[in-house]
């Protein structure tokens, strides 16, 4: 049986690992197979990637050139860009991206790329398992056919499961061995040898009955978040509208100690799984005749953030008798999140682009984000990347607005209240205090 024999490997610790896709998710993952004491091969199509990590560099956050330097010094880790030495491997588990096309479809191109190397030089007795967040049916529609085609057959010559990635960067709580591991397979065997396999790496596994149930898991956990930070953003409009204190709301709410979890409004979504993770699932929905209603209003109101926090500015200026257009606004972080560099679908991009689109002279502050570059789906300007501006009271004080998109630690905001004329403040990052002592004119979602 596959399974016993591949089951047996683990247990004995000779099972070799394969993991194509040395990115946040693959190289944290391979790293700890190795410090488990697996052999571990990394499969990169870059070979700057590969190169660096055989030379004991990381580039991922959470990897430290020391970790991936005691990896390679057992001698049980090696990247290559050679998918002939899929063939070595027991087990293979893909962490390839899962983009969007710029019309919102699913880009499967990295799948399906990972899926044809796998079959080109796949042998009878190996796991394959998925762990790129995608669409229910992915696993069973796409890989298995493309293994079958090679006249390999499922339980028989492969096994084959779905186990989502719940990589948290910089998340120095919940790192890999304790975030539960979901898992489930195409067929039980499947199941019960990709549990017994990350069992040696995770405290808990979650095993699931089919690859679907964890494809969709994934997605149901991204899904809650985007379409709860859409209501927090709605709920941010209809405080505005009562003039009540949005903030002091959801404080206040977050203390009930159960049934209620805080979000908080923003000037949009950004990064490269909440904003994503919702078409995967809408799109199949729609493939099967469902229209799945709050992941398109979550979606419209999230993407209409920037534009209510650029009109929130605009009436401002109004009212100081100033036109955006010419207006000096400086914008305070632009990462998609606090005290990152992460500049993915960072929502900064379209405030930049509406204000530009006004006429306004744009400038930013971001200590994590030295240059921040246009790609066209940003239509003004004339492309040129915008870089950091250092944060001096000349910068602040010759605004006519500022406008903070991520409240990164370790700015001095008071400085900023005393300095501005007005600041928008997207992120309640001006405690009460601040707020209270400032000469600049405060507006809040
Ligand atoms: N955001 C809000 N209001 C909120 C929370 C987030 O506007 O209340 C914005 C953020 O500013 C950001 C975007 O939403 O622009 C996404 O933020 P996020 O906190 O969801 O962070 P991500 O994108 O890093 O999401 C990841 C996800 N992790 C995985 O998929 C493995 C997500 O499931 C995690 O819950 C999240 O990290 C986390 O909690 O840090």
């Amino acid at each position: 049986m596959i399974k016993d024999n591949i089951k047996n490997l683990i247990k004995e610790k000779t099972a070799c690992i394969g993991v194509v896709g040395l990115g946040y998710v693959g190289l944290p993952l391979i790293v700890e197979f190795v410090n488990k004491g697996f052999q571990g091969i990394g499969f990169e199509v870059d070979e700057k990637k590969a190169a660096a990590i055989n030379s004991g560099k990381s580039y991922i956050v959470d990897v430290s050139d020391a970790s991936v330097q005691k990896c390679n010094d057992t001698g049980r880790l090696s990247a290559t860009t050679d998918f002939r030495r899929l063939a070595d491997c027991d087990v293979i588990i893909i962490c390839v991206p899962t983009p969007l096309r710029k019309t919102k479809d699913p880009d499967m191109s990295y799948i399906l790329a990972a899926g044809e190397e796998i079959q080109k030089y796949m042998r009878p007795g190996q796991l394959v398992i998925l762990e790129s967040t995608t669409y229910p049916g992915t696993t069973d529609e796409i890989l298995q056919p493309t293994f079958e085609a090679a006249g390999f057959e499922l339980d028989k010559d492969f096994l084959l499961a779905f186990s989502p990635e719940r990589v948290d960067p910089g998340n120095a709580q919940y790192q890999t061995h304790n975030i539960p591991k979901v898992v489930g397979g195409v067929g039980e065997d499947s199941t019960d040898a990709a549990a017994f396999l990350y069992s040696q790496i995770v405290e808990t596994v979650h095993s699931v009955s089919s690859s679907r149930v964890a494809e969709a898991c994934k997605l149901w956990e991204n899904t809650f978040r985007a379409i709860n930070i859409g209501m927090a953003n709605e709920m941010a409009k209809l405080c505005n509208t009562l003039g009540i204190d949005t903030w002091e709301v959801v404080r206040a709410a977050d203390t009930k100690p159960f049934g209620f979890m805080a979000f908080y409004p923003g000037p949009g979504l950004g990064g490269h799984c909440i904003p994503l993770d919702p078409h995967y699932l809408s799109w199949k929905a729609r493939q099967h005749g469902f229209d799945s209603q709050f992941i398109t209003l979550a979606e419209e109101v999230n993407s209409g953030m920037p534009s209510y926090v650029v009109n929130l500015a605009a009436d401002a200026l109004n009212e100081q008798k100033k036109a955006v257009n010419g207006s000096k606004v400086l914008i305070l972080g632009v990462a998609y999140k606090k005290d990152i560099d992460d500049m993915r679908e960072s929502p900064a991009l379209s405030v930049i682009d509406l204000f530009r689109a006004k006429g306004a002279e744009v400038s930013y502050h971001d200590p994590f984000v030295p240059e921040v570059t246009f790609d066209h789906a940003y239509t003004i300007g004339d492309g040129e990347p915008l870089h950091n501006q250092e944060l001096s009271d000349d910068l602040v004080a010759s605004a006519d607005c500022v406008v903070i998109c991520t409240g990164h630690s370790g700015v001095d905001y008071k400085r900023v209240t005393e300095l501005s004329k007005l600041i928008v403040d997207t992120r309640n990052a001006l405690d009460k205090p601040t707020r209270e002592n400032s000469k600049a004119k405060i507006v809040r979602l």
